[in-house]
């Protein structure tokens, strides 16, 4: 398979643009802007983006808590992100769930859980219901090495692959769960090893390697949209920066950081596009400078918002 050049490009487009869009947000929200909410999925973006490249633009999609880059992959308009990063009106989800629970059903975004685990028995419903209908969708749940340990994980897996769900569980493995190590969590070297446990294939990439992330996606949704159920993908990544805003990492040393660092996953993809011809240093200096004002004008459509109104707090709950 592989992935094609226009579509390399607009991996690395999309990927670079939530890395902009989150040090923004970042800056916005240590000036006081915006809360401090955002997990930053700086080094995971490249993985996202590439994963969700390999999926059909309505295949439901329930995300994890880092980064932004699964929304803007599917399209979400930065506006409407920041907004809910904000609490401001004309967000996607009203002010009830603030940048956890960015939801754009039209694009697949189905959101998340509120606690860490939901999502695994949440996406398997989704699958059981697209299966039943018979839609032909594949649903993507995406989670980190230590929501693996959740028992929601068990009872998802066991159900999909019992009933062959069109299931995609996608573990971002960058190796920490806030400040605990994976070997210090986790009972066995490859997450991807539990699927046999499920009677489902398990496989292990590289999760800085687009296409290798790109081939794993596209052959486990061509397999599950042919009735052959859930795949378990672990995708090997580094997070390059702390748990969340806030975090200063005294569990890891700068020089640990640092290396991850040189290995930066949006670094490559950017050598490897123009190493290819598909841009070169001109047209990655008007990329960058058109990132730029579609940032600035995402942080002045939110700054001309009011915030969100606290009585429609109860909106859209039946009971
Ligand atoms: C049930 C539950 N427990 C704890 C938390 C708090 N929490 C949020 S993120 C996180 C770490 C998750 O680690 P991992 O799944 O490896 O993802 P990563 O943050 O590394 O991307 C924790 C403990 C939560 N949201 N839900």
């Amino acid at each position: 398979m592989g992935i094609q050049g226009d579509v390399r490009l607009e991996i690395f487009r999309k990927a670079l643009l939530a890395r902009r869009f989150e040090e923004r947000v970042a800056h916005l929200a240590r000036a006081g802007e915006v809360p401090a909410a955002l997990h930053l999925g700086a080094g995971h973006e490249v993985l996202q983006v590439a994963a969700l490249a390999a999926t059909r633009p309505s295949d439901p999609v329930l995300y994890g808590h880092r980064g932004t880059a699964y929304w803007i992959a599917r399209g979400v308009p930065l506006e409407r992100i920041l907004c809910d990063i904000a609490y401001k009106d004309g967000g996607t989800n009203g002010g009830r769930g603030g940048v956890m629970h960015v939801i754009d059903p039209g694009r697949g975004i189905l959101g998340e859980s509120g606690t860490l685990g939901g999502n695994f028995v949440i996406g398997a419903g989704v699958a059981f219901a697209e299966q039943r209908l018979g839609t032909g969708s594949v649903t993507v749940v995406f989670f980190g090495d230590g929501t693996s340990n959740r028992g929601q994980f068990h009872e998802a897996a066991n159900f999909a692959a019992l009933r062959r769900l069109p299931l995609l569980l996608i573990c971002e493995n960058n190796g920490w769960g806030l400040s605990v190590p994976v070997s210090a969590s986790t009972s066995v070297a490859d997450i991807a090893d539990r699927a046999a446990g499920y009677g489902m294939p398990g496989v292990v990439v590289d999760g800085r390697e687009p296409d290798a992330v790109h081939d794993a996606v596209g052959a486990a949704a061509e397999r599950a949209r042919s009735g052959e159920g859930p795949t378990l993908i672990e995708a090997k990544v580094d997070r390059l920066e702390g748990h969340w805003l806030g975090d200063r990492e005294p569990y890891r040393s700068a020089d640990a950081r640092a290396s991850l660092h040189d290995r930066d996953p949006l670094v490559r993809l950017e050598a490897d596009v123009i190493r290819r011809g598909l841009l070169d240093p001109s047209g990655r200096d008007d990329l960058e400078k058109e990132l730029t004002a579609t940032i600035d004008a995402a942080v002045e459509h939110m700054r001309a918002q009011p915030a969100v109104d606290p009585t429609n707090a109860r909106t859209g709950v039946y009971a």
